[in-house]
């Protein structure tokens, strides 16, 4: 049986357990959680965060002296940038679209006065564009500071690229070093089924079909927008700008969609994200590693769905009218918010805190939805590593049809 349909029955059979859990009582929950679940989750999510870094690096470095001349670079690059914006600006015009429509947020049905929440600080935004350039990248390794060690790689990339033959060795090295953690890689998939089980069903379990049941209007809303913009949006530029089929494209990605489906995490996927658009997708490595590794630290679709949705849920419940203005302050914040911020379980009410504050909504409703937030972290990690690959696979087909024509 291959690994996709493995991957598949443990969801299905983790939300089947997930929801058994719901109607047993929390004290025959909690030791099954507390023993199992959640050390096999913690194992499995370990496991492929130990090769984050590593992967991240190694990959970046090689993808950007694999595309040779800065020139190429910096044509990948700003195909990259753009193409990330324009479909993270869409995402957020569908969810508000869809939240004005459905109105999840009906007035005095939520009892605010219990809400309170306390936002962690996310960082000026400016104050992270700077910050980018790692003072000690070393330190940056060690601390995850992925956007750092990302900009450490393309300029070790850049040199590699400049010096050609004179570095040939250490080009090479840098490659072995990569078929290395590709054989972890896929060493750690085949334990991905236990681990992918273990996560949702102590979520689902821990969350509570109560909760799940009086927040019904705002998380189907959410999910409304993260099917929509992740089944019609991608299709569509799939289709139009990379004239590929969708379906090849959505058949060869599940693995990693699984993944993060399971992990909420966008780095913790990146290792099989990568995998996955080079065997299944036929992605060529250089343009992999470098806008794989780029889109899971400032590419997150599916987290600005949640965040757009979430605004508007926050003031319709507190009866606080969102002018056009607002609109536009909440699309503005959550795309730039979206790229200071690594790929980890939870990131997007951080940024949440930001979008909320920019356009003078009580942050404290943050903690009507923050219940059954992780179940909605599933699923937007997922679109959010989808948009990724869309935008690998699209460039790559480019690149392909050019060389054919070249050729
Ligand atoms: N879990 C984040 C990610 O890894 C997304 C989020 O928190 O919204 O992409």
């Amino acid at each position: 049986m291959s690994l996709t349909k493995k991957i598949l029955i443990a969801l299905v059979l983790g939300v089947i357990v997930g929801i058994i859990f719901t109607f047993v009582p929390e004290s025959a929950f909690s030791p099954v959680n507390q023993y199992v679940l959640t050390p096999v989750g913690k194992i499995f999510v370990n496991l492929i965060m130990m090769l984050v870094v590593p992967i991240v690096f190694v990959s970046i470095v090689l993808g950007t002296a694999g595309l040779g001349e800065p020139a190429k670079l910096g044509k990948i690059g700003v195909q990259t940038i753009s193409f990330f914006l324009a479909t993270t600006a869409i995402a957020l015009c569908i969810s508000l679209a869809l939240a004005y429509v459905i109105k999840p947020g009906t007035e005095g049905v939520f009892d605010v006065s219990i809400a309170d929440f306390e936002a962690n600080e996310a960082p000026p935004i400016v104050e992270t564009l700077v910050n980018i350039i790692p003072t000690n990248p070393i330190a940056s390794m060690t601390a995850g500071d992925m956007l750092q060690v990302i900009a450490f790689a393309i300029f070790v990339g850049i040199a590699l690229a400049y010096l050609g033959e004179k570095t040939k060795g250490i080009y090479r090295l840098f490659e072995q070093a990569n078929e290395i953690l590709m054989l972890l890689v896929n060493m750690i998939m085949k334990f991905a089924p236990y681990g992918a089980f273990a996560l949702i069903a102590s979520a689902i379990g821990g969350a509570g079909l109560d909760a799940i049941g009086s927040m019904g209007a705002y998380m189907g809303t959410v999910i409304l927008g993260l099917f929509v913009h992740a089944g019609i949006t991608y299709s569509l530029i799939i289709w139009f700008l990379g004239r590929a089929n969708p379906l090849h494209f959505y058949k060869g990605f599940f693995p990693a969609m699984s993944v993060a489906f399971s992990t909420s995490s966008s780095n913790a996927t990146l290792p099989i994200s990568m995998k996955t658009a080079q065997e299944n997708l036929g992605v060529s490595k250089n343009i992999s590693s470098f806008v794989l590794p780029l889109g899971a630290t400032i590419n997150m679709d599916g987290t600005a769905i949640m965040q757009a949705t979430a605004a508007v849920f926050i003031s319709q419940v507190y009866a606080i009218p969102l002018e056009f203005s607002d609109i536009i302050i909440i699309i503005l914040t959550a795309t730039l918010a979206s790229i200071g911020t690594a790929g980890v379980p939870g990131v997007g009410l951080i940024m949440l805190a930001m979008v909320l504050n920019q356009v003078g909504l009580p942050v404290e409703g943050i903690a009507l939805i923050i219940g059954i937030d992780r179940i909605l972290d599933m699923l937007r990690t997922a679109v959010n590593i989808t948009g990724d690959a869309a935008c690998a696979y699209i460039i790559s087909e480019n690149e392909k049809r050019k060389l054919k024509k070249a050729g």
